[in-house]
């Protein structure tokens, strides 16, 4: 049984090639700076954009007719894993992500979730076995059913939180079942909607408990994945706990958890927070949190998260400069959290649209590659920061100043001549390298 009957293994055939089922750029045996393109990259494919999501919207009904609908839903379940194996094997991609409530029917009551999800596993595992496809994280969709209207961990309901650690130690044995590299954390609806009824720090203390008990639990069997968190501003709460990099980090470190933590960032969900992707990357990477992506990008002109493709050669050039920086993601990797639009609802779209990511990130590779071989950043900050290397700054950063000899300094030294940034050169010789 074949769902993409038209189509072979994708392979690069570079950017003369005329065929649209083909890689124009992203070749996965070249080697960029010491590595392949598949090692850098350890591209995962999301579950929930590409098997389950049905295009719908608030105003119009799904779209997307998929022939792996079967007649129950536990036929559909068991189908879609077949169709997604393919997926995986025709564009050549080693990873793959998914929410607990993607790949099995929720049943009536959570122990037949349980049941269902074990079944499920059962056929995921035999055709990872097949073909040696990896789980690079799972994650427990702990925000969609009413019973999390006042989100898991932060509820209010005691209730609730119980479900919800029972949702993640689920979660935990099947990563071990499945060899999962990482565990991801969304804190979906955790967070708030006034302050008039809600006690902010318990609730955040709470999130702490139920991390702590996953990390517990990870030690008792054995299994103990990268933990990673991924912060989101809005959207479905007003105000989100893990709003951004920054403030997940704070969290984090209250709690005593940077061992075991780091961090998931997604390229739109750092633009709602009014950052750039490549911003939140930095102030991860300058925590030593850096731990895998979910690219996608947003719609500048829509104020919410649209998950598109990435397409933009600049945004990925900016994180594949983050990225080598950081020497890698491993044992994080860079998921698709993307999905097509609702007028691409075609089946080959969902292997157009992961062709399209795939080949803006190998421009973007192979850009910032030679922007590290050219130094073009480096020397630019080295020249920035020049004042720091020799006199008062060497002994500035040599924390051999204090204020007396500061003020002493400044008094003789009280007109500081400031360079030009040159900023509008800077960018266009910048273009010579995208494009
Ligand atoms: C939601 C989002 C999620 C997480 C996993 O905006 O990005 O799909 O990646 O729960
Ligand atoms: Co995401």
């Amino acid at each position: 049984m074949t769902y993409f009957p038209n189509v072979t293994k994708i392979k690069f055939e570079g950017k003369d090639t005329t065929n649209d089922f083909a890689f124009r750029h992203y070749n996965p045996e070249e080697v960029v700076e010491g590595k392949t393109m598949r090692e850098h990259f350890r591209f995962a494919l999301a579950y929930w954009h590409t098997m389950t999501q049905d295009g719908s919207d608030p105003f119009g009904a799904p779209v997307n007719q998929r022939s792996w609908f079967g007649e129950t839903e536990m036929e559909t379940a068991h189908n879609r894993v077949d169709a997604f194996f393919e997926i995986l094997e025709k564009l050549d991609v080693d990873y793959f992500c998914f929410h607990d409530v993607d790949i099995a029917p929720a049943g009536e009551s959570l122990e037949e979730f349980f049941a269902n999800l074990d079944e499920i596993t059962d056929h995921i595992k035999e055709k990872m076995d097949e073909t040696g496809k990896k789980l690079l994280w799972n994650t427990a969709n702990m925000f969609s059913h009413p019973r999390f209207n006042n989100g898991a961990a932060s509820s209010n309901n005691a209730e609730v939180f119980a479900y919800a650690a029972a949702q993640v130690k689920k979660g935990l044995d099947l990563s071990k079942k499945l060899g999962g590299e990482n565990y991801v954390f969304w804190g979906g609806r955790e967070g708030y909607e006034t302050l008039l009824n809600t006690d902010m720090k318990f609730e955040q203390d709470n999130i702490a408990r139920l991390f702590k008990m996953a990390i517990a639990y990870g030690e008792k069997i054995g299994h103990k994945p990268q933990f990673l968190i991924e912060p989101k501003p809005k959207e479905p709460s007003k105000h989100q706990y893990d709003f951004d990099a920054a403030t997940t980090m704070s969290f984090i470190l209250k709690h005593g958890l940077e061992g075991d933590f780091k961090l998931n960032l997604e390229a739109n969900h750092a633009t709602l927070a009014g950052h750039t992707f490549e911003h939140e990357l930095n102030v991860a990477r300058n925590f030593d949190s850096l731990g895998s992506i979910d690219a996608n990008q947003g719609d500048m002109l829509l104020g919410w998260d649209t998950d598109e493709f990435p397409t933009n050669i600049y945004d990925t050039t900016f994180t594949m400069l983050e990225i080598l920086a950081n020497d890698g993601l491993a044992p994080g990797g860079i998921n698709f959290d993307a999905k097509v639009r609702r007028s691409s609802f075609a089946m080959e779209d969902l292997l157009l649209a992961h062709i399209a990511g795939m080949d803006t990130f190998a421009r973007g590779l192979k850009a910032a590659a030679k922007l590290r071989e050219d130094r073009f950043f480096e020397d630019l900050k080295e020249k920035r920061y020049a004042s720091y290397k020799e006199g008062i700054g060497a002994n500035i950063i040599a924390d051999k100043e204090d204020f007396e000899s500061l003020t002493e300094y400044a008094l003789k030294n009280d007109n500081p001549q400031l360079e030009s940034s040159h900023i509008e050169l800077v960018k266009s010789k910048l273009n010579d390298y995208l494009v």
